[in-house]
């Protein structure tokens, strides 16, 4: 498995047509969003907490995704990968992200309750999920794919 060592960047990497090294401050150049997620954690409770950064679509529509974008249902078929830099890692579909389906404004968030995360590293937001397992903080690599391994 590909993973970053370098400590403050994100490796973007896989099904794009230019990987990127992504600072905290490339990030914070692009449009920024704001949300406030509140989640059910089966450990520690009820959590709330309130993120701004980029959305993850824009970040990797930057990178280039070897889709043809004009074809919708090309789209479909890639997976986007986020890995902390403790190993843990959850996988979105496109489709979820993308603005002619699912359009959920899923977040690389460079600030958390109003704290920047640069030291750490940005922290992936879902807004709407009920368990916080997928608000994946210290992101170090997101690697994009598509489906073609599941039918070989
Ligand atoms: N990198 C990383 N991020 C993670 C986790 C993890 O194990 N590793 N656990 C998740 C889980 S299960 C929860 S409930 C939230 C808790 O976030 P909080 O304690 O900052 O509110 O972090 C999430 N983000
Ligand atoms: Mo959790």
């Amino acid at each position: 498995m590909e993973t970053s060592a370098v400590p403050g960047l994100v490796r973007l990497s896989g099904r794009v047509r230019e990987p990127a090294w992504l600072s905290m401050a490339a990030l914070r150049s692009m449009p920024q969003r704001e949300t406030t997620v509140r989640f059910e954690c089966r450990k520690s409770g009820a959590r709330r907490h309130y993120f701004t950064g980029p959305l993850l679509l824009d970040v990797l529509s930057a990178a280039g995704p070897m889709f043809d974008a004009a074809e919708r249902k090309d789209r479909l078929r890639f997976v986007v990968s986020v890995l902390g830099e403790d190993g843990h890692r959850a996988v979105l579909s496109w489709g979820e992200i993308d603005p002619e389906f699912g359009n959920a404004a899923v977040l690389l968030a460079v600030a958390m309750d109003c704290r920047d995360l640069d030291g750490q590293g940005p922290h992936l937001v879902v807004p709407g999920d009920r368990c916080g397992a997928r608000h994946i903080s210290r992101v170090a690599a997101v690697r994009v794919g598509d489906d073609a391994g599941l039918w070989s």
